[in-house]
């Protein structure tokens, strides 16, 4: 008995000491070897998501590869031992596309009027090349395309340049997502995942998945909603996976309809903070399940701009749960900026920064009771700066948001000059003790995301240095 205490004791002590790191190498790996050490590294993603992982081991993807595959993790880790996968090596983030493309070369080209060709093409498609260089999605005049764009309606994709002189080819994505969890505690550390090549989202936290981390990573480029028969998110959270983090990613031009965002969490418990979100047509950041249990989210810190390109989405919408809450982040240039509706109670939205909305800057809408807005600076709004648009029991108070020059630094540097009225202006909440960039907050919080830290732009003056002579 003595020496079974010893043992466990050890094994305590030690942690994850029989952690094992693998490699993955998609150029120089092999399948037949251990992947054990760079030398002896594997080569594809399906021998990643076939083999066993234990509590702390690691799997580390070189940088500057490119894998055409799905990334299913095969093991769950424990609670302070995930399974990692990660990056090695020098250069730019690995990158898993999810799935190969399906390609055609198009001929049979219709002349529709001076400049534009159109062809019969099934629809949903990711990307057109004339002699191998990628066109641009012309998105908001498709049957219009300008030279060097491609656009899709109906049932036809039209081009702005005359076909017949090049090679015209079209990529259909497959039915998958990039990397597909139904595992616990797994993290995802330093990859890209580009979601051109599959129809769905970039990664799902799905059913028996919870405790994940995505750390680091970039996440672009799921758009493959032409048909309205797929929506896109980069990362889509299911309602039952909870206790996930999101922090410091890069989220770009992921779902393209009014009905895909950057990430959709369904779920409960997860927190958002730190990440750059942009080019959403649907919603930077979607907290909503249609049953109601999506709760305690939160969505902090987070620099959100220009998304909402489909008019009915915008920056953050906190839905259909209880005690959802978006502070301290900067909501710039979107449609919408941060809405609280369909049967949420007790959202909190404090202390934001949320200029130039297309369309309002907080909305409370038919669905949202007992929101409290404190704190934010809502500014240049094109319609209503707030708006209770048949909300119940809103408290609004602390913010500034009637118009008032917040008196910014700059039109782009939303930090506040010493003679700002939102200096101290809000009222201290439980639980907030640091600004957007992790600053500790001065006397009585300040309006908005910035807590101003004394004059801007000024650098300190330096200390004089000790323990040195002149001669
Ligand atoms: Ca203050």
């Amino acid at each position: 008995m003595r020496k079974f205490s010893f043992f466990i004791a050890f094994l305590l002590l030690a942690g994850n000491a029989w952690a094992v790191t693998y490699y993955v190498d998609q150029t120089g790996g092999s399948d037949l070897k251990n992947g054990q050490s760079t030398d002896n590294a594997w080569k594809t993603i399906d021998k990643v998501n076939n083999s066993t992982f234990y509590s702390g081991d690691s799997i580390l993807l070189k940088r500057g590869e490119i894998w055409r595959e799905q990334l299913t993790p095969p093991s769950s880790g424990n609670a302070g031992m995930p399974i990692t996968f990660g990056a090695y090596g020098n250069g730019d983030a690995p990158i898993l596309y999810g799935l190969d493309f399906i390609s055609s070369k198009l001929t049979g080209w219709t002349n529709n009027r001076a400049g534009v060709y159109s062809v019969a093409y099934p629809g949903v498609t990711g990307r057109v090349t004339f002699d191998g260089s990628l066109l641009t999605q012309n998105k908001s005049t498709p049957t219009s395309p300008a030279t060097g764009e491609w656009g899709w309606s109906g049932t036809r994709l039209y081009v702005g340049d005359k076909p017949t002189d090049h090679t015209v080819s079209a990529y259909l994505p497959k039915a998958g997502w990039v990397a597909h969890v139904t595992k616990k505690y797994i993290a995802f550390d330093g990859i890209t995942f580009d979601g051109t090549s599959v129809l769905y989202d970039g990664i799902k936290f799905d059913t028996g998945s919870s405790y994940c981390i995505v750390v680091n990573c970039t996440i672009r480029n799921h758009t493959s909603y032409y048909d309205q028969t797929y929506a896109s998110s980069g990362i889509l959270v299911r309602k039952d996976s909870t206790g996930n983090t999101f922090r410091n990613n890069v989220f770009e031009n992921n779902g393209t309809d009014p009905y895909s965002h950057n990430i959709y969490l369904a779920g409960t418990n997860n927190v958002f903070e730190h990440n750059e979100v942009s080019g959403s047509f649907g919603w930077g950041v979607q907290v909503y399940s249609a049953d109601s249990v999506t709760s305690n989210n939160i969505v902090r810190y987070n620099y959100i701009h220009n998304n909402g390109a489909g008019s009915r989405g915008g920056g953050i919408v906190l839905d259909s749960g209880v005690g959802n809450m978006a502070y301290y982040n900067i909501v710039e240039s979107n449609n919408y900026g941060i809405t609280v509706d369909e049967s949420s109670s007790g959202t909190g939205v404090y202390n934001n920064t949320i200029i130039n909305s297309t369309r309002n800057g907080i909305t409370l809408g038919v669905g949202s009771s007992t929101a409290t807005v404190r704190n934010n600076i809502v500014f240049g709004s094109r319609l209503d700066n707030y708006l209770c648009n048949g909300c119940s029991d809103p408290t609004q108070d602390h913010n500034l948001l009637d118009g008032t020059n917040p008196l910014f630094v700059s039109s782009s540097d939303y930090r506040l000059q010493s003679s700002s009225p939102a200096i101290n202006g809000g009222v201290a909440i439980v639980g907030m003790m640091s600004d957007y960039s992790g600053n500790s907050i001065k006397g009585l919080p300040d309006i908005g995301a910035y807590e101003f830290q004394g004059s801007v732009g000024v650098p300190k003056k330096p200390t004089n240095p000790t323990g040195l002579t002149i001669e």
